[in-house]
């Protein structure tokens, strides 16, 4: 790896457009567990239809309110990894460089990196069920659940299944990728659609596609470097 590792150095240096997008691999060494690992992912334990759907929520929001609260306890307590660190430092190194995110943890922003598109939102923040505005924070308790001023249920601000990215950010999103001479996909399972297509859409036209990755994904067989490990221990090593 060690070749592959100075030839990307390079790559790194001379390239003034690059895409750094992440999945919940990245957040694995700071104990917050990924949605698909057989043994210790969400969904090995829990029903993304019951837990991550809009019908979910409007069949028990009590229920999928608990879950995002234990959720959010695990991320408070957690700390960025190296992993994070590292993206933030490449930020603060090369110029034009877009950070695209598919985790709705906040690590990359207690990590330093200003600004992530986030993808699927962000657990951290509320908004209404009904009609979409804004809830702003965490209440201070859930009983009752809280509302919006409309009278509609609040929810996390995250993108359920079934339901759209935020244009504004999909669209930022596509465009860096198009734009992009060096696209890393980093510690994602690449089977969430559309966020899974940004990597193929860069490919087409014409990036240098790296994963970084312990398993192998869809996108493996067609990114031009696979970096088989932890994105932990792999990211560092881009900055010595
Ligand atoms: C490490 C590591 C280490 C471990 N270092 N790596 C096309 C085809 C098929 C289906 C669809 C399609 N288009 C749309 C769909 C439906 C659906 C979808 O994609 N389903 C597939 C699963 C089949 N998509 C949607 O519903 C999306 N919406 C949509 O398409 O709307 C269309 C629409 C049109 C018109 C009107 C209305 C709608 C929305 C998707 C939302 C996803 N939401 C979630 C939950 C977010 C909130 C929450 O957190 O609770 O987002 S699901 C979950 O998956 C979460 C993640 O962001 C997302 C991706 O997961 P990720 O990050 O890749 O994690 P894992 O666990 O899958 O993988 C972790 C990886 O890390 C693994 O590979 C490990 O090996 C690796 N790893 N340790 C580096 N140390
Ligand atoms: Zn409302």
């Amino acid at each position: 790896m060690h070749a592959a590792i100075s030839d990307l150095a390079r790559r790194l240096r001379d390239c003034d457009r690059l895409v750094l997008f992440t999945g919940a691999g990245v957040s694995a060494e700071s104990g917050i567990p990924t949605f698909r690992d057989a043994q210790t992912g969400l969904w090995a334990r829990y029903s993304p239809e019951q837990l991550a759907s809009p019908e979910g929520f409007r069949a028990d929001p009590r229920t999928v309110w608990a879950w995002y609260a234990w959720r959010r306890e695990k991320c408070l307590a957690a700390a960025p990894n190296p992993a994070h660190l590292a993206i933030a430092e490449l930020q603060r190194r090369l110029p034009g460089v877009t950070l695209i995110t598919q985790n709705v943890d906040g690590l990359h922003q207690r990590a330093g990196s200003e600004a992530p598109l986030e993808l699927h939102g962000n657990l951290h923040r509320l908004k209404c069920f009904r009609c979409g505005a804004d809830g702003g924070d965490w209440p201070e308790t859930l009983d009752p659940l809280p509302r919006c001023v409309c009278g509609g249920l609040l929810r996390p601000a995250v993108v359920w299944f079934g339901e759209s990215l935020p244009g504004e950010v999909l669209a930022r999103a596509s465009e860096a990728g198009l734009q992009a001479g060096l696209f890393f996909s980093i510690g994602t399972s690449s089977l969430v659609y559309p966020a899974a297509d940004l990597p193929f859409q860069a490919k087409r036209r014409g990036a240098f596609v790296v994963e970084i990755n312990p398993q192998p994904t869809p996108l493996s067989r067609h990114a031009d470097l696979c970096l088989h490990g932890a994105a932990g221990g792999v990211l560092p090593r881009l900055l010595a």
